[in-house]
């Protein structure tokens, strides 16, 4: 019993070590539609070594009812990205200079593709069935989506974004419906109404009047996990 306890210990700090968790206002956005698969709940972020993961939780059952689009628009420290668009040309903008994009949908086995700014927006990977130039099938392991119950779960290669532990992203998430000129209907970081219609345009952190985030890359939550297996190691001395 002890050492399932310790075990547990060591899962816990393994598991939290790192993750930032952003709450958004519940009931924020200017459509019911859907039931609350637009209005963002929450957010949990984490990255290891390889990986950056954006956890969203929704207000309602994104499996269930799974027309909502999922978007996250990066501000990274690689260089200077586009100031009035974003990878799906939606109208979504961050002044500052968005560099990656994260577009993603939760139907049809669900799909998600990222894009990168150099001068223009180029899709970089893609996952789903759908999600591939076309509407091919892709499958790379630089780009991945997942979804339960009132979670969407996208996780994205830190090489494939250009980031190191140590940088700081600015961001922020959206949720968007079908339409190709939908707007961001939630934002994650606006605690208030973001648009007031379906194609009202949104612009997001400096030079806006809407706040964004910031996330820390972190080195791998060695330290942390040596501290739990510290720990494990004490508990088993005492037995
Ligand atoms: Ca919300
Ligand atoms: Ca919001």
């Amino acid at each position: 019993m002890r050492k399932l306890c310790a075990v547990l210990v060591v899962g816990a700090l393994a598991a939290t070590a790192n993750a930032t968790v952003y709450n958004d206002t519940i009931g924020d956005t200017f459509t019911g539609a859907g039931g609350g698969i637009l209005d963002i709940v929450s957010a949990e972020v984490t990255n290891n070594a390889s990986n950056i993961t954006f956890k969203l939780t929704l207000n309602n059952d994104v499996v269930a009812t799974d027309w909502g689009k999922y978007l996250i628009g990066i501000d990274t420290p690689a260089g200077s990205g586009d100031p009035t668009g974003n990878g799906w040309a939606r109208p979504i903008s961050q002044p500052s200079g968005m560099n990656n994009w994260l577009g993603s949908w939760v139907d049809s086995g669900n799909g998600v593709q990222s894009f990168s700014y150099s001068g223009s927006w180029n899709m970089i990977a893609a996952n789903g069935p759908f999600a591939g130039p076309g509407g091919t099938p892709a499958s790379s392991p630089d780009v991945s989506i997942s979804t339960s119950g009132n979670t969407v779960t996208i996780v994205a290669s830190l090489a494939s974004l250009g980031l190191v532990p140590g940088n700081i992203i600015f961001f922020d998430a959206f949720t968007s419906g079908g339409g190709g000129g939908d707007s961001a209907i939630d934002s994650l970081a606006n605690p208030n109404q973001s648009v007031n219609d379906w194609g009202v345009p949104y612009s997001y952190g400096p030079g806006s009047d809407h706040p964004e985030l910031t996330y820390l890359v972190v080195p791998e939550p060695a330290t942390l996990s040596l501290i739990g297996l510290g720990a494990l190691a004490l508990i088993r001395r005492r037995r």
